[in-house]
Parts: C-alpha cells; structure tokens; sequence
C-alpha cells in the first residue's frame, strides 16, 4: 500500500521538471494530497490498532469477571430444609429431598452455604446455629406458609447444634463444618 503510494509521488516529482508552470501547482496539489492521504491512513491504522488492543484487554477483564461470578456459584453449598409438623403440635425439621427429620446437615468452611427453608406449616419457626459466636446465624421468623434462608459462611471446622428459636426440643440436629471442596 505505502510502496505503491511513494512511486506515486516519485513519478510525480520526475514529471513535474519537463511541465509548465500551471501542470506543476496542480501536480503539488496532488503530491500534498497524496502525502496527507498517506498521513490519515497511518494516523488511522495506529488508531484502529489501538482501539483494538484496547478492546483486547477489555474482553479479558470481562472474561475473568465471569469465571469469577462462576466459581462464586460454584462454591455456595446449597442445602433445602423444611418445617413438618409430625403430630399435632410437634414439629420437625424435615429434610426437603429424602424427608429424614432433623438431618444431619453438612456445609463447608471458609464457603458461602445456604439453608433454604420451606414452612407449610401453621406456625412460625426460626432457624438458628449455635456456633458460640455472639451472633448466631439465624434464618430470622419464618412465617406460615412462607419460605426463608439462612446465611452461613463458617471460618473453622467442627460440629455444632442447630435448633428452632420456638420448638428447641423437637426442632434440632447437628450439622457438621467440614473443609472445602
Ligand atoms: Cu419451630
């Protein structure tokens, strides 16, 4: 392209000595136009592949955000639990897949791990762990015939006692703190 464009103006710059005057204004003319044509390109090329190196980094940032948005998901230990009541005014904790009542829960440390409880029943239930920190983690009230969660990203391994803030006796398990994946 450039190659092509030089011999254009060197065979302008032989022409020019044997033309008239009017043949040689008109001849500059086309040299300046032919040497600022070239500066434009030049100028837009390097334009263009900067814009595309930045582009290029632009989608790798954008890359990573995602797997790290996968890998998060990835990690979040997913457990379904559910209120039952098993005789008039006793109530179990209840296994959402196999039914067992008070499972034995297991969720990972240093992971996001999240209790989703369905409550079809009559009355209220909280859900709560007892870690021994001084804010236990808690689904908070979970209504009749309402659903809730609870939040639980544990530091430490071990097994610990979970329980019903309004049923402590017949609502309670263990649910054992194991390393991650
Ligand atoms: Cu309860």
């Amino acid at each position: 392209m450039y190659t092509s464009r030089i011999n254009v103006i060197l065979c302008s710059h032989s022409a020019m000595n044997t033309k008239t005057s009017s043949e040689y204004n008109s001849k500059t003319l086309i040299v300046f136009a032919v040497i600022a044509a070239c500066i434009l390109t030049a100028a837009l090329v390097f334009g263009l592949m900067n814009i595309s190196s930045y582009s290029n980094r632009y989608h790798l940032q954008t890359a990573s955000a995602i797997k790290d948005k996968n890998a998060a998901n990835s990690s979040t230990n997913t457990i379904q639990l559910s209120a039952k009541e098993q005789k008039p005014g006793v109530y179990n904790w209840i296994d959402a897949g196999k039914g067992v009542p008070n499972p034995k829960l297991k969720v990972l440390a240093n992971a996001s791990n999240m209790i989703r409880i369905q409550n079809p029943t009559d009355t209220k239930h909280e859900l709560i762990i007892d870690t021994g920190a001084d804010v236990l983690p808690s689904s908070d009230d979970i209504n009749p015939n309402s659903s809730g969660q609870l939040s639980f990203k544990p530091t430490m391994t071990g097994t610990f006692t979970y329980h019903c803030a309004y049923h402590p006796f017949t609502m309670r398990g263990t649910i054992q703190v194991v390393s991650g994946p």
